[in-house]
């Protein structure tokens, strides 16, 4: 690792310190939703469509009802009256996409294969399963929709009560300007790309728990989730009951990357079971339901017209975007909008005009998965490429003369956004120094002597953190027990990212407490306040500034308690791993603990105007646009016999602000970028041309492994955020920069012999194809 501009490292915060979930999760302690077991407690299984598209000409449940075990046979005719609205998210039909006419089980016909027609609640899971073959079906079948390019233009439509098959559309048209630029420029390129259907794999795949408890009269669920609280509203409203009658919890989190930001229909509909049936009910998907009914993403296409001047400059680009979000596409599921608004990352690039249209298939849903509006980086990023091919320029010259440069930040983007904090010029040089970019292309040249074709490719981005809507503000309460022990309850719902350990390195830090005595609670909505969730790469600068926030506050309240305990004035006051004590006489101290136990059990010993207890809750506001950057850059070998690529060498070079952690920092790179290797090489949710999914388990679903992803080499730059603390997000850019990162390397490799490449993924046929 490597760090430049690194400010100071405190005691705790900018330290690599061990996780402090990980003894628990590695020694296999960790609480995942099937580790929940009640008493009396009911298997949850669904009977799916085996068709794309059909009428539902008989449905009988009867043989079903009465197999062995059996408590409970449930269809749309039994549920769907009783159920409230379906929003799986608070963004639904807000800034984040189209919604979904969504109800809890098919009615009378199915939309994808997957889709839910019926639960069947048993004593076991066996019992459920087996009964599900005895359901009965009869299909009408109907000619399926599933190539969204063409689903654009009419024809069959997915959901009969829709005029077409347009889920949603934006444009910005080219005005008489814009065109002027286009035909006078030098150069105009156009390309068009896709990027193919894949989806989160979270190793614990989705899950629920539900159980009305007579006692409390308030429903309890487990749930595996990024976001308790909205959870909890989602099935207060899907139910009808107040908020307050239901409590969501999660544990630990086996992975979510998105999926798990909003509540699926499936658990929607058990829950509904669950308080209808008044008994426990568990639901676990197992991973064909996952692979082929959870949601999928980044199945979308970019037409890039970019104007470009004689020496590189680019001049204006316009984007005609189109995603598939599937026949129930989850809240978030399309970011047409922002995708175009950000295509020109973080290069100049003078005027921008977009259009950009969401289409409905007969497949799985669309929903966020990590980065979701990435196809902005995937389209510009290889664009750039494609561009320097066009002109006859190395891809990093042009990269240098365009990038915004420190000296115009802030930078108004064309799309609006306003660029400040950034570096993207500093991590382009460091990356391309990191990687030997020189050095390489020498190499290159050599192995291409030799007969072999190597590639490099570079990918930079700028990465939104959006504070908007309930994104905007983020709780954080920090107690002080009378014991100085500090407890810290946060509203996210965290799910791989080791927010126990960033955040105890904060309170420990800005409190002054050693970190082994701070607790970090969170995921339970009685006791944690409202937040919003874990997504958007949001933790590190809107969590790790409400837990500064409080912990400071906290710590100042505890300095004028202990001041007056101990006749001093609370400027002369330090403290150090829980004890205050007073600057040049030592021997004058008093624990953390002591103030606290004063300040909960003894308010006569509290100066005049203090008000007993030694708790902060605070509620960040965050300015709308924060930004991370980060570049990409990695080597490839393409074998020209078989079409194989290996990943030679990956090197990022981020700037995520001051980093709280540099251990869990270049973890999520890592994490990130061995997903997008594994997106643009392998993964690839594939359904034939009748709408059947090809790809239902992990023989044909290929995610990366060991041997497919080499060391990634992080570097460090350090902008800090103009928030407190100066953290931005990291979370996400491993998994947004890594595809058009490899891609580019590949087509680099393959344009040494004249080949072209446009689509993902990158698979030894497809790579084989284009090296003709
Ligand atoms: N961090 C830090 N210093 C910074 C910024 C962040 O030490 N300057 C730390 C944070 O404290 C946190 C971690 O890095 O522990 C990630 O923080 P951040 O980038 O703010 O992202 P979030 O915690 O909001 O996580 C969201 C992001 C998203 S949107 C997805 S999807 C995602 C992800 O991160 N899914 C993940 N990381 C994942 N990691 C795992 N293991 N599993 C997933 O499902």
């Amino acid at each position: 690792m490597t760090a430049v501009h690194a400010p100071a490292a405190g005691r705790f915060v900018g330290q690599a310190v061990p996780r402090k979930e990980d003894p628990r999760l590695l020694t296999g302690r960790g609480r995942y939703v099937d580790d929940v077991r009640l008493p009396g407690m009911l298997h949850a299984h669904f009977v799916r469509s085996d068709v794309a598209r059909a009428r539902i000409s008989r449905l009988d449940v009867s043989a079903a009802r009465s197999a062995p075990g059996v408590v409970a046979v449930l269809t749309a005719d039994d549920l769907n009256a009783a159920a409230g609205p379906m929003m799986p998210t608070l963004f639904v039909g807000g800034a984040m996409g189209p919604g979904a006419p969504l109800v809890p089980l098919a009615p009378g016909d199915v939309r994808f294969v997957g889709d839910p027609i019926a639960l069947i609640i048993a004593t076991d899971r066996y019992a459920a399963e087996d009964a599900g073959d005895l359901v009965d079906i009869d299909y009408e079948p109907l000619p399926a929709v599933v190539d969204y390019e063409t689903a654009l233009d009419g024809g069959e439509r997915v959901h009969p009560d829709r005029e077409g098959n347009v889920a949603s559309q934006m444009e910005v048209p080219v005005d008489p300007g814009l065109q002027e630029i286009f035909d006078n420029a030098a150069h105009v390129v156009t390309e068009t790309f896709r990027q193919h259907r894949y989806s989160a794999v979270p190793m614990e795949t989705r899950g629920v728990v539900a159980n009305w408890d007579p006692y409390r009269e308030q429903l309890d669920v487990w749930l595996a989730s990024q976001n308790p609280h909205e959870a909890r509203l989602v099935f207060s409203r899907v139910i009808g009951l107040p908020e307050n009658r239901v409590r969501v919890m999660i544990g630990d989190v086996g992975g979510g990357f998105g999926l798990k930001s909003f509540v699926g229909r499936e658990e929607q509909v058990v829950v509904l079971a669950a308080y209808r049936l008044r008994q426990p009910v568990k639901w676990a998907e197992d991973r064909r339901e996952n692979l082929i009914a959870s949601a999928h993403a980044r199945i979308e296409r970019v037409t890039a017209k970019v104007a470009v001047e004689g020496d590189g400059t680019f001049l204006a680009a316009h984007v005609d975007h189109i995603d598939d979000v599937g026949a129930y596409p989850i809240g978030g599921g399309s970011a047409g909008a922002m995708v175009a608004l950000f295509f020109s990352g973080p290069y100049r690039m003078g005027r921008l005009a977009w259009r950009t249209r969401s289409v409905y298939t007969n497949t799985c849903g669309r929903a966020a998965y990590r980065g979701p509006w990435q196809m902005e980086t995937t389209a510009r990023e290889q664009m750039v490429d494609v561009v320097a091919r066009a002109i006859g320029m190395d891809p990093l010259e042009l990269r240098r003369h365009n990038v915004v440069r420190r000296d115009e930040l802030p930078y108004t983007m064309p799309g609006g956004a306003v660029l400040e904090n950034v570096s993207p010029l500093e991590t382009l040089e460091q990356a391309a120094d990191a990687i030997g970019y020189a050095t390489f292309r020498r190499e290159q040249a050599a192995a291409l002597a030799d007969g072999r074709l190597l590639g490099i490719g570079l990918s930079l981005y700028v990465e939104p953190q959006p504070a908007i809507g309930p994104y905007a503000n983020e709780p954080a309460h920090v107690r002080v027990q009378p014991d100085g022990r500090v407890d810290v309850f946060l509203g996210s719902g965290a799910h791989g990212q080791g927010l126990e350990t960033t955040t105890a390195q904060l309170v420990a830090e800005h409190l002054g407490v050693d970190i082994d005595d701070v607790t970090v609670h969170q995921g339970d909505t009685e006791s944690t306040p409202y937040g919003p969730g874990t997504g958007g790469s949001r933790s590190g600068p809107m969590l790790g500034a409400a837990v500064q926030e409080a912990a400071t506050e906290v710590r100042a309240k505890a300095f004028t308690i202990a001041a007056h305990l101990l006749e001093a004035s609370p400027e002369d006051l330090s403290i150090e791993r829980g004890v205050i004590s007073v600057a040049g006489s030592p021997q004058a101290s008093v624990t953390l603990g002591q103030v606290a136990a004063a300040a909960y059990l003894n308010s006569a010993a509290l100066p005049a105007g203090i008000e007993p207890g030694l708790e902060v809750m605070v509620r960040y506001k965050a300015p709308a646009g924060m930004y991370s950057n980060a570049c990409h850059a990695c080597t490839v070998e393409v074998d020209r016999l078989t079409g194989a690529v290996t990943v030679l060498r990956y090197v990022v070079s981020e700037d995520c602000g001051v980093m709280i952690n540099p251990n869990i920092v270049e973890g999520q790179i890592a994490g990130g970028v061995a997903q997008g290797i594994g997106g643009a090489l392998l993964e690839h949710n594939v359904y034939d041309p009748d709408g059947n999914p090809l790809a239902a388990t992990f023989l044909d679903y290929l995610l990366p492994t060991a041997g497919d992803v080499p060391d990634i080499e992080c570097h460090h730059i350090q902008t800090p955020a103009s928030t407190l603390g100066g953290y931005k997000g990291v979370g996400e850019g491993g998994a947004i920069g890594a595809p058009p990162a490899v891609f580019n390397a590949v087509a680099d490799a393959l344009a040494l012999v004249g080949g072209r490449i446009t689509d993902q993924p990158l698979t030894p046929a497809r790579v084989r194809e284009a090296l003709g």
